[in-house]
């Protein structure tokens, strides 16, 4: 099959499943065309032959208050369908990506055009796609495209219920590579950020404020009063100076490190004891899953797609959203007693390679694309 992968290509879960994906489609023999504005976050390496990279470039014109970056994705889009005759676009993310798509498929002068799947990764509903600015091209989006898939249950019921659209959405989950991330001792890396005798708690985002991370500083805060501990925060975003500012508020600078962003995570992952995802909105949490893959237990709000990834009491703890009182406390909870975070460790691992690895979720979008291929076929009448 030829596949072309639309996608965001910046650090953010939509991406990073989408590259993912990619990369395993093009590991089984399909030839992949990430179409993007620049190379995605996680597409470390393009050496694969099978992979490929276009460049969605943009025109800028004193008419134009910002450059139409859909209508230049859709072009790209439409040169690349008919170059590389692709069967499939995989659209991540509905905005701006299935809209664009759908011109493309429309607009390409094949005699057999490709079909367009979309996959829903959250706020592009949840947030972006209710907003009033964008609502109806959502909905056409997702009702034009051949086949519509959801990563996690909660979001396809909540598209269905919320966007009022009446079609058909399948649930993928969010996968993880298990072997690359996977339990492991790194002791110099170990010993680069925490004393022997203290615990590592982190956290992954693009500190965007449905992430909480003001949350995340105040529930590591309560963690230190009661025993040694650092704080690694991964990624950057908008509310990244509010979470600065908190803790030099909260007088812990010397025991919470910021890291910034960047694509490898496995190995600090590895190193970590305890993952914090306190968000308030949050369709699946793939970070929270590549953590558990990791063997890290998980401390999360009780939100969205999260229960369908964290069982909560065996690999971590749910708790109400905003509630830092009651996160700090299950962190103390497994922390405190090796034997529980052993335990949690080892279900989180076994629930991240049994449920969730790529070997297993792969070949749900294989379907998903032939599923979209025989749809166009019947509706064509050939
Ligand atoms: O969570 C983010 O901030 C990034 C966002 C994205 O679209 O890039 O992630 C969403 O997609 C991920 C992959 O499917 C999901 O695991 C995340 O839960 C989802 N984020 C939210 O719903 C907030």
């Amino acid at each position: 099959m030829n596949i072309a992968i639309l996608l965001h290509s910046g650090a953010g879960g939509s991406g990073v499943v989408a590259t993912e994906l990619g990369l395993c489609f093009a590991q089984a023999g399909h030839d992949v065309h990430f179409v993007a504005d620049r190379v995605p976050f996680r597409l470390t390496e393009l050496s694969h032959p099978n992979v490929f990279f276009h460049q969605v470039g943009s025109m800028s014109y004193p008419l134009f208050d910002t450059p139409l970056t859909t209508l230049a994705e859709a072009s790209k889009l439409a040169e690349v369908v008919e170059e590389y005759s692709i069967d499939v676009i995989h659209a991540h993310y509905a905005i701006p990506h299935a809209a664009a798509a759908i011109l493309a498929r429309d607009m390409t002068r094949c005699s057999r055009p490709p079909v367009v799947v979309t996959t829903l990764h959250g706020t592009d509903v949840t947030l972006v796609g209710l907003d009033r600015a964008y609502l109806r091209t959502t909905q056409y989006s997702i009702e034009h495209s051949n086949v519509v898939t959801a990563v996690s249950q909660y979001l396809a019921d909540y598209t269905r219920n919320e966007m009022d659209v009446e079609r058909e959405i399948l649930v993928i989950p969010n996968a993880v590579d298990h072997q690359r991330f996977k339990p492991g001792a790194f002791p110099e890396l170990r010993l680069r950020y925490a004393h022997p005798d203290e615990k590592i708690l982190i956290h992954i985002s693009n500190f965007r404020p449905v992430k909480q991370v003001e949350d995340v500083i105040r529930v590591f805060a309560k963690v230190s009063k009661e025993m040694g501990a650092r704080l690694l925060m991964i990624g950057d975003g908008p509310d990244r100076p509010k979470a600065v500012e908190l803790v030099a508020e909260l007088g812990i600078s010397g025991r919470v490190a910021f890291l910034g962003s960047f694509p490898r995570i496995e190995d600090i992952l590895a190193i970590s004891d305890l993952f914090l995802l306190p968000s308030i909105k949050e369709s699946f949490g793939l970070v929270a899953l590549e953590a558990m893959s990791s063997g890290v237990p998980v401390i999360a709000s009780r939100t969205g797609g999260i229960p369908e990834v964290v069982l909560d009491g065996e690999t971590g703890f749910l708790c109400k959203e905003r509630d830092t009182e009651a996160m700090a406390k299950a962190a103390l909870k497994i922390l405190g007693d090796p034997e529980l975070h052993w335990r949690f460790s080892a279900a989180a691992r076994a629930r991240a390679v049994n449920e969730f690895s790529e070997s297993k979720i792969t070949p749900l979008y294989a379907a998903a694309y032939e599923l979209a291929l025989e749809r166009a076929l019947v509706a064509s009448g050939r």
